[in-house]
């Protein structure tokens, strides 16, 4: 390995002054998600073993339950969390409610919450098709030295210090912002260090991929249906190439790279959409922006919404610039 490339941990040291509220502490915090998400990359890696292994349920050989790997994930990343007792709160996909970090060290006094979706896309893990963790962290808005309150979760995405998502596809990647752009890190699983592979990651302001389910095309809004007839039209630079793993991260993670859209829209079987405000829809809006991308509901920026639930719900149209903007400019048309 050249010497001159640079690692998750050296570049969180050298950028730990950008972040205007720098104390060390949100530099821990992502060390320590890095550290979990090569925990979970190992079993991950395990899974197409599980006839082998084990499966969920089972005992293995050394009298160890197999867990679910969603479960496990949920597990790793709150006990990298909770032993260093570096934030007050967690709330994740995988629990009915947040967490509340006690301890020896005053876990109160922490400024930061973490919302978590430990393994996103988990029903293609059977498959081995690539998943991800997608992590969302804010600063508390009720005072230090007290237990954490639902409304510290309860803010609008545009209030984010950092999120991310770690991919576990053909190589692993860990890919964050702290609202000065984003940056790709790739782990080599020979030395277990994630370097900087893709620096300063961008949309393209226009792109020709599209990602929805189609096999929900009958119960989509019209606006929806406008967009993909738009899409497979035969004019200027379309018909767009059709990609859809139904892994979010996934598929965000190529059209970032490559320039296209994510669609999880409304439905009339799903009013609210399926994919959940903190955990998903704000985290990857976060990163949309800092990639230079636009995130919308349809209508209007997917941070600018203020969450009432922990698990609620939010469409999300997410990507280049200029696909998002047509995407709404359907939608609009067809409100009412
Ligand atoms: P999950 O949180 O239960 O894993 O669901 C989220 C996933 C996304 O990763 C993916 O884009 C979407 O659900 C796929 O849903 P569908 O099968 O309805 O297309
Ligand atoms: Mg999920």
């Amino acid at each position: 390995m050249n010497k001159n490339y640079i690692t998750l941990g050296e570049f969180i040291i050298n950028n730990q002054s950008d972040f205007k509220y720098s104390s060390g502490e949100l530099s821990r915090l992502i060390n320590s998600i890095r550290l979990a998400a090569k925990t979970v990359n190992h079993e991950i890696n395990k899974a197409g073993l599980v006839d082998i292994l084990g499966a969920a349920g089972d005992t293995n050989v050394q009298g160890e339950d197999q867990q679910k790997l969603d479960v496990y994930a949920n597990d790793v990343f709150k006990s990298a969390l909770i032993n260093r007792e570096i934030v007050c709160g967690i709330t994740s996909e995988e629990e009915d409610d947040f967490i509340t970090i006690e301890g020896k060290y005053n876990a109160h006094d922490n400024k930061y919450v973490v919302l978590i979706d430990p393994l996103d896309g988990s029903s293609n893990i059977d498959v081995n098709e690539s998943v991800g963790t997608i992590f969302s962290i804010y600063r508390r808005t009720t005072p230090p030295g007290m237990p954490v309150k639902k409304e510290d979760f309860l803010q609008k995405g545009n209030e984010q210090v950092a999120a991310g998502y770690i991919v576990y596809g053909t190589s692993t990647m860990l890919v964050y912002t702290t609202g000065n752009g984003v940056n790709g890190f790739t782990l080599n699983p020979a030395i277990g260090s994630f370097y900087l592979s893709h620096p300063n990651m961008k949309f393209p302001e226009n792109g020709n991929i599209f990602s929805l389910n189609q096999g929900n095309y009958a119960h989509f809004p019209q606006g929806v249906k406008d967009y993909i007839k738009y899409c497979q039209e035969e004019k200027d630079d379309r018909p767009y190439a059709y990609r859809y793993i139904g892994s979010m991260v996934s598929d965000f993670h190529r059209n970032m790279i490559k320039g296209g859209i994510y669609i999880y829209p409304t439905s009339s079987n799903a009013p609210n959409g399926k994919l959940r405000l903190l955990y998903e829809c704000n985290p990857i809006a976060f990163l949309t922006e800092q990639a230079g991308g636009k995130a919308s509901d349809g209508f209007k920026r997917i941070m600018d919404i203020q969450p009432s639930e922990l698990h609620e719900r939010a469409p999300i149209f997410c990507g280049s610039t200029k696909m998002v903007e047509k995407a709404e400019f359907f939608m609009q048309k067809n409100k009412g």
